[in-house]
């Protein structure tokens, strides 16, 4: 019976832990289930958000900058594509036995690796290197290294490099304008960066683009005034002469007379956009609209046409100017020679300080005054170029005699080399200095802005004072050199000793030419400036001049600009002599 009993025991024994068991499973499904609803249904929406904080994001998609181009659409700025090196430096610095090989591929040396990536340790971004070519790009993905992700970004490259480096200036790191007209126009060349969703595996690269959530807007492209085929003849021929007269600087303008518009403008020393590692911080001033200096005999143009206008001189009205100085006050106004007794057009054609004086003396303060602000010395030339100095132009109530006769041949006030430009273009026109423009104007939008101003100079008078102006290019004048077969040129040279804390210093001089073409119906105003010639010569005839004409030279034939001086030339005079039968003989 024990037996029997036994088995019964165990039976009742097998019975209860069949129950146990299937309670446990039962408890245990109950709590999946339990688990389930808890992490589908109830936490959901916390949990997913968890996870797509980890896979899910959102990134930034550059948008295209626009290109800066010349006048007919020749680029001067563009943005390429590439890919910046980053990495999550809390990933990748558990991969301490990859780093030599990244290195490498960067092409820098490890400990700047180290240092990155210790300077950021707990950071989930740093960027290892920005913009790199594509080759490197692809160097750096075949790593597979964890933690190490490519970026696309923009690249900002500059086809003429250093010929439009001033005027065309350059972006940041970041691709916003940092100088030049990159900057001016920085709101209209930058686009807006679109926004996408997307998801990153566990090496932080991209799998999948989940969803634009806004697309980037490009940039606009900007048409500049420049004319690339003058910048370059303007660049090189400056260039040329800085470094064959030892020049510290130099500058060079060239305006459209009746737009206003900038079509070359150059300046020494110059740099290379492309390549900014280590240059000088002065190199990079686009010295054309930042730098100011005495005009000198520049200005005396505008002071004789301020005399034509009074009615009271033409030019054959005679200056003396004997015995070639004057005594004004305290002071003595000394010509290069003694002049003797000469026209108001000789007053130019040699450039006579003494007869510029006596000129200005003549004349009222305020008369003066207003001749040359109708030209726009003394503002801002409206350019908007970023740092542009509007120059110096003292107000007449100071001007005493001293300070008339000295500011009649260009001291005592200052200019840039663009406003000068522009007081140039306005003699070449109708006395109106319309505002300078760096990007492209049509003859109607410059039509509209000439009616804003009202010329105080006569169309009679500017007219007289070309006239005189062609005298100094023409055999006796100043800057002969300044010449252009072919055409009429109408300029003024500019010798100018520069002033110091001290006054004015021997042997430190600034060369001008400005001048215009051609002169029987100007096109081209044009300035060059080069600071401090060095060499045996530093006349701005000798050292300006030749510049101006060898640059008008190029520009009146790339321009297309029919010559003014036919008969001159000496294919003209041999077909005239085959027409009379020279060869009958
Ligand atoms: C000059 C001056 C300095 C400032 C004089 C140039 C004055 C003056 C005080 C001596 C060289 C020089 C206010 S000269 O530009 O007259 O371009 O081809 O710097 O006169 O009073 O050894 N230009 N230049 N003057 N100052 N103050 C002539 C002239 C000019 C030339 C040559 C030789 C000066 C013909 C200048 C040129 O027209």
């Amino acid at each position: 019976m024990i037996g029997h009993d036994d088995k019964q025991d165990s039976r009742q024994d097998y019975r209860g832990r069949r129950r146990l068991v299937l309670g446990v499973l039962a408890l245990a499904g109950a709590g999946l289930v339990a688990r389930a609803v808890d992490l589908h249904v109830l936490n959901k929406e916390f949990l997913q958000g968890q996870g797509a904080a980890r896979y899910l994001r959102v990134v930034e998609e550059p948008a295209h900058r626009g290109m800066i181009t010349d006048r007919f659409g020749e680029p001067l700025a563009i943005s390429t594509p590439v890919d910046s090196v980053w990495a999550n430096p809390q990933e990748l610095i558990q991969q301490r036995e990859q780093w030599a090989a990244l290195a490498r591929a960067l092409g820098m040396p490890r400990t700047d690796l180290e240092r990155l990536l210790a300077a950021r340790r707990d950071k989930e971004f740093v960027y290892l290197r920005r913009r790199v070519n594509p080759d490197m790009a692809r160097r750096v993905a075949a790593l597979e290294i964890p933690g190490v992700a490519l970026a696309p970004e923009y690249r900002r490259f500059y086809p003429a490099g250093e010929v439009t480096a001033h005027v065309v200036g350059f972006t940041d790191v970041d691709d916003a304008g940092q100088e030049g007209m990159e900057l001016a126009l920085d709101d209209r060349l930058r686009g807006v960066p679109g926004a996408k969703r997307v998801i990153k595996d566990r090496l932080g690269r991209i799998v999948e683009s989940v969803e634009r959530v806004r697309e980037p807007q490009p940039g606009e492209d900007v048409a500049l005034s420049i004319d690339r085929r003058l910048q370059y003849l303007a660049y090189r021929e400056l260039k040329a002469a800085v470094r064959k007269n030892r020049a510290d600087a130099g500058s060079a303008v060239i305006l459209d007379v009746h737009t206003g518009e900038v079509l070359a403008m150059v300046n020494q020393p110059a740099y290379n956009p492309n390549n900014r590692g280590k240059l000088k911080r002065s190199h990079l001033r686009n010295r054309a609209v930042t730098d100011v200096f005495e005009p000198g005999s520049t200005i005396k143009p505008i002071t004789v046409a301020a005399a034509l206008e009074t009615g009271r001189f033409n030019a054959h009205t005679p200056v003396d100017t004997r015995p070639g100085y004057f005594r004004v006050g305290r002071k003595t106004i000394r010509d290069f020679r003694n002049y003797g007794l000469i026209d108001v057009s000789t007053v130019i054609q040699k450039s006579s300080n003494v007869g510029a004086s006596k000129l200005a003396l003549s004349l009222s303060p305020e008369t003066l005054w207003k001749a040359y602000a109708s030209v726009g010395l003394g503002e801002s030339t409206g350019s908007g170029f970023p740092g542009e100095s509007g120059g110096l132009l003292t107000d007449f109530g100071g001007w005493h005699d001293i300070q008339r006769a000295t500011v009649s041949y260009g001291y005592g006030m200052s200019v840039t080399t663009l406003q000068l430009a522009r007081a140039y273009a306005a003699l070449a026109g109708d006395g109106r200095p319309l505002p300078v423009s760096f990007t492209r104007r049509s003859a109607a939008e410059a039509a509209e802005l000439a009616a804003l101003y009202e010329p105080v100079l006569s169309v009679s008078s500017l007219r007289a004072v070309r006239r005189m102006m062609e005298r100094v290019v023409a055999k006796g004048g100043t800057g002969t050199r300044a010449a252009v077969p072919g055409y009429r040129i109408a300029g003024k040279t500019g010798t100018v000793k520069k002033s110091g804390a001290g006054g004015y210093v021997e042997d430190s001089y600034i060369a001008v030419f400005a001048g215009l073409a051609p002169a029987s119906a100007p096109r081209l105003a044009m300035v060059v400036m080069i600071d401090e010639p060095r060499g045996e010569k530093y006349y701005g005839g000798a050292v300006a001049a030749p510049v101006f004409g060898k640059v008008m030279a190029g520009a009146l034939r790339l321009l297309d600009i029919p010559p003014d001086d036919i008969p001159s030339m000496p294919g003209q005079r041999l077909a005239l002599l085959r027409a009379n039968g020279g060869g009958g003989q």
